[in-house]
């Protein structure tokens, strides 16, 4: 049989792509900021329906630059039910990542736990909107305004979704979006910011293009995080398919929710009041199931079906984080982490595909 990974890319057609990235070939301007970068970026700022925007190379160094060029200081609020990139992106700008636990229901941020968090160290709240789940963000704001904080969301898995018909883009003081291969919008690598305050938009070109502030000036210490041509041709071409490849994974995760419902033993994530889903992920908590969340995965993967734990384990438990954290102040994501699976899901998986992946589960 024909091995199901938990997603695929998506992709223009080749004549497409090859439409879009032939003028390189006559202007040869490949990177730092070209004219298909500009392009995206315009295209991009209308799609988020936001103030501003700022491209990079990839979500992570996006997520980096951000924390950087609001020149926090002391304690960042966040969850460690994430990728890594995350709490890496807090450490790597010299600051204290403090977890907070999530909510057993979508697996954000726990609201209610927030205050007891903060301490006179606390700069900012760095939620999750994960697997496309959105945090609380009216609670979230609050609690900012009220202890003057700022919020920096990781949207990385939330392109496409809006709450109360405004796009996700537009919380908090920033949002960071991933456009990687496995994400719902790629860019094959690349990432985005969008923010509030327009005062921020140059700092970040400059940070993510080694400070550099004019020919004979320099002055931040920045990296190189700039999108190519290439990357931004694919975002174009991918941004003008972007409403059917929705609808295409919309119609999987349907038929996901519809085999998989009231199962004893398996919890799926309701949809939040409010919100326009993008069918980024599909997770499965087994909560009293006959076979555990491990099991599972074996049966799975024995039927050449690559399903995913993300994200196991819980970044407060990394070994480059040893002694540092302790995974028993977060015991919802901690027990999350060691009963999910999320399973294939991407615009061209088949029906077939999807009760292939149910009968092996139910069957098991
Ligand atoms: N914050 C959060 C919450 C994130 O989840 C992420 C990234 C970030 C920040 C950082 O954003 P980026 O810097 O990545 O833009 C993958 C992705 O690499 C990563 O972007 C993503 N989150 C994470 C959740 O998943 P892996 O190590 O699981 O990927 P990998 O290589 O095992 O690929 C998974 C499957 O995807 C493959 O089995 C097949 C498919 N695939 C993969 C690639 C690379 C494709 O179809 N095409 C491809 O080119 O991390």
């Amino acid at each position: 049989m024909k091995p199901i990974q938990v997603t695929r890319s998506s992709m223009p057609d080749l004549e497409e792509y090859i439409d879009e990235i032939k003028e390189l070939w006559e202007t040869h301007w490949l990177t730092n900021m070209g004219k298909k970068h500009k392009e995206l970026e315009g295209l991009l700022l209308k799609y988020f329906e936001t103030p501003n925007i700022t491209l990079f190379t990839n979500g992570h160094l996006a997520l980096e630059c951000i924390i950087a060029s609001l020149k926090l200081e002391g304690e960042v609020i966040t969850t460690p039910f994430t990728f890594a990139s995350t709490t890496h992106a807090i450490v790597r700008n010299g600051l204290n990542p403090v977890f907070c636990d999530i909510n057993p229901i979508d697996y954000t941020i726990d609201v209610d736990l927030i205050e007891s968090l903060i301490t006179e160290k606390t700069t900012a709240i760095l939620p999750v909107h994960v697997y496309g789940n959105i945090c609380n963000v009216e609670k979230i704001n609050h609690l900012a305004e009220k202890y003057k904080l700022k919020v920096i969301y990781d949207a990385a898995h939330a392109f496409g979704v809006s709450f109360n018909d405004v796009n996700i883009a537009n919380f908090g003081d920033a949002s960071m979006f991933s456009f990687h291969a496995t994400k719902v919008f790629n860019t094959i690598e690349g990432g985005a910011v969008t923010y509030k305050d327009q005062s921020l938009s140059k700092i970040l070109y400059d940070i993510k293009n080694f400070g550099i502030t004019g020919q004979e000036s320099v002055e931040y210490i920045g990296g190189n995080a700039k999108m190519n041509e290439f990357q931004a041709a694919m975002g174009i071409c991918n941004l003008r398919h972007i409403e059917r490849e929705l609808d295409k994974r919309r119609i999987v995760f349907e038929k996901y929710e519809k085999r998989l419902t009231n199962i004893n033993g398996i919890k799926l994530c309701r949809s939040q009041l409010g919100v326009k889903r993008n069918y980024a992920y599909f997770p499965v908590v087994f909560e009293g199931f006959k076979k555990s969340r491990d099991d599972v995965f074996e049966y799975l993967k024995n039927e050449n079906i690559i399903a995913r734990k993300y994200f196991y384990p819980l970044t407060n438990s990394y070994d480059c984080y040893k002694g540092r954290f302790k995974t028993e102040d977060t015991p919802v994501a901690n027990y999350i982490a060691n009963n999910v699976l999320t399973l294939p899901l991407y615009a061209d998986l088949s029906l077939e595909e999807v009760d292939r992946v149910c009968d092996i589960i139910l069957e098991v």
